[in-house]
């Protein structure tokens, strides 16, 4: 059965509940990770735990634990839940208060941790490639609300997302206010062009991810050259190849952008090379569940 973390307990996952009066709840108010354990291990524990602090310092939200106590409070829930390989998702928000947007009326912050198994993304979404749309929604300005916060706020990607479905798409391109291609409702993106791999800088108002970080230091690492750069869509019907990345995710391939075969419409050559080294790196690092 599954156990979840919630301040400071470990509870039934019947039992787990937060109050009607949370504010992230009641106006979005908080900040969360999605985390992946591969083969006993956490990948990149500290790096997320890491993000969700700035995230939450940024919206000055006071987590009340030390970024080691909740690394270990992530290892002990998957601990518990016997996960080898799956899916944490840890959250913490303003806490309880009145209704009124007052964060101040929050006097201490409620954080939780789920971790569970994973719905792999079906195995002919990486053999095949994914179809995506580009939406009409654009990505939050970042001077509005930053998508660098991985905040609980997340209509601006759901109001994507349902366009993504209603056009019976895989996936969907956001481009920011100015027109530069941005990121997809939750993965970043890259463009394969002459054997040089773009990406839209954390500039262009997207989320830095994690997978992103990582597949720029196996560009690096694989002498495959890589750059950020601001592009349009243009840039991307025109590309030889393209790929998202994201804890989900991972590396997938994508073949068609607004029923414009790209490339030759299959996934190509270094994305398979950065799929092959993505799924090698991380079955070999990460911090050890135990
Ligand atoms: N951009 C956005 C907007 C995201 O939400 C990423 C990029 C990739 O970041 P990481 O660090 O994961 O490489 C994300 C994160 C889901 C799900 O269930 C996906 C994300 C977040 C929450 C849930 O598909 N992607």
């Amino acid at each position: 059965m599954s156990v979840i973390y919630l301040d400071g307990q470990f509870l039934p996952k019947e039992e787990a509940k937060v109050s009607v009066f949370d504010h992230g709840l009641l106006y979005g108010d908080g900040v969360f990770e999605g985390i992946r354990a591969y083969n006993g291990r956490v990948f990149k524990l500290e790096e997320h735990v890491r993000r969700l602090y700035d995230s939450a310092r940024t919206i000055m939200l006071e987590i009340p634990m030390t970024q080691a106590e909740y690394c270990e409070a992530v290892l002990e829930t998957c601990r518990r839940n016997e996960i080898r390989d799956g899916y944490i998702r840890a959250v913490v928000t303003r806490g309880v208060g009145d209704l009124g947007l007052d964060p101040r009326k929050c006097p201490k912050a409620s954080i939780f941790i789920i971790a569970a198994g994973i719905s792999l993304y079906p195995e002919r979404c990486y053999t095949e490639g994914l179809k995506v749309i580009t939406c009409a929604t654009r990505r939050n300005n970042p001077t509005a609300l930053d998508p660098a916060i991985k905040s609980l706020n997340y209509l601006n990607n759901i109001l994507a997302k349902i366009e993504v479905n209603r056009a019976g798409a895989e996936e969907g391109l956001m481009l920011n206010d100015q027109g530069y291609v941005a990121e997809a409702t939750g993965d970043n993106i890259f463009v394969v062009r002459d054997g040089h791999v773009y990406t839209p800088p954390v500039a262009a108002g997207i989320l830095r991810g994690i997978t992103r970080d990582t597949v720029m230091d196996l560009a690096h690492e694989g002498e495959i050259a890589l750059t950020e750069e601001f592009f349009t869509l243009q840039f991307v019907y025109s590309a030889d190849e393209l790929f998202l990345t994201g804890s989900a995710a991972e590396v997938v391939p994508v073949v068609s952008v607004d029923d414009r075969p790209i490339g030759d419409g299959k996934p190509g050559a270094i994305t398979a090379k950065l799929m092959g080294l993505f799924r090698n790196y991380v079955a070999h690092t990460g911090t050890p569940i135990g």
